[in-house]
This record gives C-alpha cells, sequence and structure tokens, in this order.
C-alpha cells in the first residue's frame, strides 16, 4: 500500500511527479487510478494535513505559502509617520529649490544693476563745513527747435520765432546759466554744472509741412547748433569756475525714421550726431565731460540724490483734466519700478514745471501753432535751471527767460 504522505516527505512523489502533465497521469505511475490518487488527497488533506497538487510538486506554483502577516497598528503608525515625513522632506526640498531659484535671480538682477550703476555718472561732495554749503548747478536745455519759423500772425501775435531769434535765445540761455551761477555763489559753494541737452534742439523734418516752413534743413540747424553751443560752452568756462557735465539725449524731432525706432533712437537721431561733434571738440578740456546718449533715458547721481533725464515723448498725453502731469506720474511710477529715481527731468510738452520730484521744461521756440494744438496754455519762452544742494537735494528753482524784452 502506497504512503502518499512518506512518498512526500522523501521527496519520492516529487521525483514521480517529474515529467507528468495531469494528475492521472502521475496516479498511474504510483499505480493508482486517478479517483484512488484523489480519494487518498481529500482524506490527507482533510486531517488538516497539508498536500501539494501537481504543479507544486513540480515547483512551477509556490507550495502553499504562510499567509502575509496582518499588520499590526505599531506598524500602521511607523508607516504612516514615515509616509509624512517624506511628504514634509519632499516640500522641504521644493521650497529650497524654489529659494535658489529666487536667490539666483536676484543675484542675475543686482549684478545688472551694479553694471548699471557703474556707469553712471556721479557727483561727490567734496567739502564739508565753511561758510558756504556746496550745492551743484543744473541747467536744462531742450525743445529750443531753432530752425522752424512761427508767424506772428500764427499765434496771434503773442510770439514770433526764426533763425535770428533763435540765435539771440541760445545766447541769452547762455547767459543766463552763467548769471543764476554768479547769482547763487554768493551762498552755495558751486564747482559743478550739469548742463542737461535734453533733446528737440532741431526741428528737422518730423512733418512734411517742416519742409516748406523750416528755415534750415536739419543738418544745417545741427551745424549752426555745433557752433553756438560751442561757444555757449566756451563762456561758461571763461566766466565761471564750474566743470561741466553735458548729459545728451536726443528728442523725436531729431530722427532721421518715420516714427520713434526704440531701440535705436539715437542711431537714428542726427542730435547724436550733434553731441559726438561736441564731445570730440572738448574732448581735451578736462572741465568738461560730455555723456553721450545710450538710451531713452539717463541716469546721473547728484551727491545722494538720483536724478532721471529723458526727452518725454514717450509719454501719451491725453489732453485730460490736471494736463501733463498725471500721465508723467504714472509713467514715473512704472520707471521706479525699474529703477529708482529722486527726481525726473525731462522736456517736450514746452510747458515749465517746478516739482519735488519732477522738473518739465519750457521751451526756446515759445509758443508756437504745436502748443495751440495741444492745448497748452501761453507761456514765455523759458529753460528750467535749479541747484542740487549737497545736504537738502533740489532747491533754488530759477526760470531762465530767453526771450528779449
Ligand atoms: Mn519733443
Amino acid at each position: 500500500m502506497i504512503d502518499l504522505e512518506e512518498m512526500l516527505a522523501s521527496g519520492k512523489l516529487a521525483e514521480a511527479a517529474r515529467g507528468c502533465k495531469t494528475q492521472k497521469e502521475l496516479a498511474g505511475k504510483l499505480g493508482l487510478s486517478a479517483d484512488a490518487y484523489e480519494l487518498r488527497i481529500r482524506r490527507i488533506r482533510k486531517r488538516g494535513g497539508k498536500f501539494p497538487t501537481l504543479l507544486e510538486l513540480l515547483g512551477v506554483a509556490p507550495a502553499t505559502s504562510e499567509p502575509a502577516p496582518v499588520p499590526t497598528i505599531d506598524d500602521a503608525l511607523a508607516d504612516r509617520r514615515e509616509r509624512a515625513e517624506l511628504t514634509r522632506l519632499r516640500a522641504q526640498l521644493n521650497e529650497a529649490v524654489a529659494e535658489v531659484e529666487r536667490l539666483r535671480l536676484q543675484h542675475h538682477v543686482a549684478t545688472e544693476a551694479e553694471q548699471a550703476r557703474g556707469s553712471v555718472p556721479h557727483i561727490e561732495r567734496q567739502q564739508r563745513g565753511g561758510l558756504l554749503r556746496e550745492a551743484a548747478a543744473v541747467a536744462v536745455a531742450s525743445d529750443w527747435h531753432i530752425e522752424e519759423r512761427v508767424d506772428a500772425a500764427a499765434v496771434n501775435g503773442v510770439n514770433e520765432f526764426n533763425l535770428d531769434i533763435a540765435r539771440e535765445r541760445v545766447t541769452r540761455f547762455f547767459s543766463g546759466v552763467v548769471y543764476l551761477i554768479r547769482y547763487h555763489e554768493d551762498h552755495f559753494a558751486i564747482s559743478r554744472l550739469v548742463l542737461a541737452l535734453i533733446g528737440d534742439l532741431i526741428t528737422g523734418y518730423l512733418r512734411a509741412e517742416n519742409l516748406e516752413s523750416n528755415e534750415a534743413s536739419p543738418s544745417q540747424a545741427i551745424a549752426h547748433l555745433h557752433v553756438w553751443i560751442s561757444e555757449g560752452i566756451q563762456q561758461i568756462l571763461a566766466e565761471t569756475s564750474v566743470d561741466i557735465d553735458a548729459v545728451c539725449l536726443s528728442g523725436n524731432h531729431g530722427r532721421l525714421t518715420d516714427k520713434v525706432r526704440p531701440s535705436t533712437r539715437e542711431a537714428n537721431s542726427i542730435e547724436w550726431l550733434l553731441y559726438v561733434g561736441l564731445a570730440r571738440e572738448f574732448a581735451n578740456e578736462p572741465r568738461v565731460r560730455f555723456h553721450l546718449p545710450q538710451g531713452q533715458q539717463t541716469y546721473f547721481q547728484i551727491y545722494d540724490w538720483t536724478i532721471r533725464f529723458l526727452h518725454g515723448d514717450g509719454i501719451s498725453y491725453g489732453s485730460g483734466v490736471g494736463g501733463i502731469t498725471i500721465p508723467i506720474n504714472k509713467a514715473i511710477a512704472r520707471w521706479q519700478t525699474v529703477r529708482h529715481a529722486d527726481l525726473t527731468v525731462m522736456g517736450h510738452f514746452h510747458q515749465y514745471h517746478d516739482l519735488p520730484n519732477l522738473v518739465v521744461n519750457g521751451s526756446l521756440i515759445g509758443y508756437s501753432p504745436y502748443s495751440l494744438s495741444f492745448g497748452a496754455g501761453y507761456e514765455e519762452p523759458r529753460q528750467a535751471f535749479f541747484l542740487i544742494d549737497a545736504a537738502r537735494g533740489k532747491t533754488m528753482p530759477a526760470d531762465i527767460w530767453v526771450k528779449q524784452l
């Protein structure tokens, strides 16, 4: 009588199973019928014993394994703690990566700003104490439009302008700068002048009508200006003791293109040519430095104050209530997010304004059909002058009246 359990324990059953494809075949090898084999296995299993199937005997399927241990509450708690820890670490890692990204960006911006700051012209304070307080003078030259003709009849007789009158007014401008520097020298030690040449010194051929009405071509106008400004700078050097920093910017009228092209504004401005010529002329004069235009705005540090110079044509004037200061202040708020300045100095609008953080220049051409076109009130032709007090900032705003009474 075959003892299946004994055969299983001794390994003989597994040996017999080798090569068998069915349980019946195995039963046959053992000299049993399929039913007899099945009956014996059931008996063994009924007693609680284990007995492998044919596949298990052949090793294809694993012998019935121990059931997976049921996780204890401690296991579950540990598991949960582990997962929480993972989640926390992942969040920390994400935070750290974001932080690195932010710092890299900050570093990049700071480096760029620092590089830009390196190129900003700077007037340093030279003396402390003493009877006179140190100050730098700023004279703003813009919107001269020297070759444009204004017929008195076109502006109800309040103004008249032509090349001869332009010459007179430019002379009065430079004499006015000398006068105001000397005037303030009783109370301030003034050794520096910032001469802000901020555009629209010529009218050019911006509008078709300029072809007929201008008294000189743009090239001729530039040639006149070169002589006039050069003589004016010589006069300041001769009649005062200041060193001059000329901050140069192009206006919208000096352009050679149909429309302003922001990225090539200077390259396409004939005023740029004027500034380059003047810079060359004074290259060997140690008292004069020219700061040629780099873009639409030039930042200049005077003592502790940063001044933003620009022509101003980028600002759209909606002829709204409140005049030009509302759109200008909106624009200043935008520029402040890019780079801070304590004072903004611009021209373009032919209307003199002096505010704590803003100086808008008047014009040399005076009241013209252009002023009429955007509803400007009448104002005498004038240019802006002020001091930067080394201890207190902008002070002593003054008009340089350029029209012969
Ligand atoms: Mn302009």
